[in-house]
């Protein structure tokens, strides 16, 4: 029984949940506790009580924790990567880099804590100095979804620690495994009681009372858009600090001028790669007229060569799809796809078991050609591995398609034109832009987000955590 991290104990949850693997639904990986709104509450009041403590604690203090957290992380890639895969169904290779990258995180963020500086200014009166510093925000409550188990988490929990803040953390209900691992390094990370606390359980009754509670200060969310505006109306009624990311239809645009080989491997690897399950994938592929048709006639043949199978098998490029429900969705929004008149290139059905006869949540990826910008799959985040390919008569024609979207998270382009990789930087309305690269797998140092739809507030990662996980603090002294 894997329990929640309250106070600095281990404590029984109200109920418990099972944790399956997707790459063979017989395979359960183990009970998991359950908070209700009552231990959600314990949590927060141990958070609480240890946030003035934690406030003033030494940089070296927090620089040890996050070391020591980062190191273990690295040490037990292989072990970690191995439930991870099993969990979530990304690849054993996706996963142990994923949580390589948890690890890199923690080791960022431990010299983050080193580095926290401030400015001193003259002031416009004679003999006062200004000084401006930043302090934490207070408790944090954090709440990550299941698409990466280890890495999200580690965002938001490393940069929150290393800014002095106290931790509520309530992880996906389908990915309780990671988090509860990343729970116990941190439980013997040297971190005082009550700085750090997990709540697993509900959305709807741990996930409500970290919003509705006024002894939360921020809330941090990556998730799906319609729980992000129920954070953001939360938040704004309590006026608590909050930060969104939710999600993406991202465009990958392909010019007449690209080397085939990089747009194709780059437009597999954002459509496919992790199932499809990222919010940076590329699910709009944008193609202009003179290499439309060789791209995807030399996508088609790319994808026979994608092996589906078990995610933590040697060799396979594509695991199962989560659960259950987001298979059924993935496979609705084909149907939709072929209802609207797009043209079902390849893939698209589900595969109810693997070559070796494990039942799971496997499906081949699929690929529309002949859609038109109005079509729901080119409209709507389908968080699976389905990608539509959208023709345009020229870059002017793909930069407006590109852009023609409610989200703004990442935006790739592939091509051998200075001229037009310079302009679509600047113009791409994302807060990410990609060129000759997959719009998914990002760096871990550097600023993480989008604009429009698909996010709010600071930044994640890099030393631009600070904006959201400080508060900043002017102070004015006459000497
Ligand atoms: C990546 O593409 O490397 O939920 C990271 C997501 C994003 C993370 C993507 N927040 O898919």
């Amino acid at each position: 029984m894997h329990q929640n991290f309250i106070g600095g104990e281990w404590v029984q949850g109200a109920r418990t949940s099972r944790n399956i693997n997707p790459s063979d639904t017989r395979d359960v990986i183990g009970e998991y506790a359950q908070a209700d709104a009552a231990q959600a509450r314990q949590a927060i009041a141990a958070a609480h009580a240890a946030q003035a403590a934690w406030g003033v604690s030494t940089p070296q203090q927090r620089f040890d924790v996050l070391d020591a957290a980062g190191s273990e992380i690295l040490a037990r890639k292989a072990e970690l990567g191995d439930l991870l895969a099993r969990e979530e169904g990304k690849t054993l290779p996706e996963a142990i880099g994923e949580v390589v990258r948890a690890g890199n995180i923690f080791k960022f963020f431990a010299g983050e804590a080193l580095r926290a500086a401030g400015d001193l200014l003259a002031s416009v009166r004679p003999g006062v100095g200004v000084e401006v510093t930043r302090e934490p925000v207070g408790v944090v409550g954090l709440i990550t979804p299941w698409n990466f188990p280890i890495a999200i988490p580690a965002w938001k929990i490393a940069p929150a620690l290393a800014h002095g803040n106290t931790v509520v953390f309530k992880p996906a209900d389908l990915v309780p495994g990671s988090a509860w691992a990343l729970a116990d390094i941190l439980s013997r990370s040297g971190l005082p009681a009550g700085v750090f606390n997990l709540v697993m359980g509900r959305g709807s009754e741990v996930g409500a009372v970290l919003l509705d509670d006024t002894r939360v200060n921020a809330i941090s969310f990556t998730g799906s858009v319609p729980t992000g505006q129920r954070v953001a109306a939360a938040c704004v009624a309590r006026m608590a600090k909050f930060q969104l990311e939710m999600g993406g239809k991202n465009p990958f645009v392909v010019l007449d001028d690209a080397d085939l080989n990089v747009a194709v491997g780059a437009a597999v690897n954002s459509g496919f790669f992790s199932t499809g399950q990222r919010c940076t994938a590329s699910s709009r592929v944008i193609v202009t007229e003179g290499i439309h048709d060789r791209f995807v006639a030399a996508m088609a043949e790319k994808m026979k060569t994608l092996k589906v199978d078990d995610a933590r098998k040697a060799g396979t490029d594509i695991g199962p799809v989560v659960d259950e429900k987001q298979l059924a969705q993935n496979l609705e929004y084909v149907g939709i796809g072929k209802n609207e008149g797009a043209r079902l290139v390849a893939g698209g059905e589900a595969i109810p078991t693997n070559v070796d006869g494990q039942p799971g949540f496997f499906m081949a990826p699929a690929l529309f050609s002949e859609t038109t910008p109005g079509m729901r799959i080119n409209t709507e985040e389908i968080f699976g591995p389905v990608v539509s390919v959208q023709r345009a008569k020229n870059y002017d024609e793909a930069l407006h398609l590109a852009n023609d979207t409610p989200f703004g998270l990442a935006s790739g382009i592939a091509t051998t034109s200075l001229k037009h990789a310079t302009h679509f930087k600047r113009h791409a309305q994302a807060g990410m832009v990609m060129v000759n690269l997959p719009t998914a797998g990002v760096d871990y140092h550097v600023p993480f987000g989008g604009r429009k739809g698909s996010s709010y507030g600071p930044r994640e990662q890099g030393r631009y955590a600070a904006e959201f996980f400080t508060t900043v603090k002017t102070a004015y002294t006459q000497a």
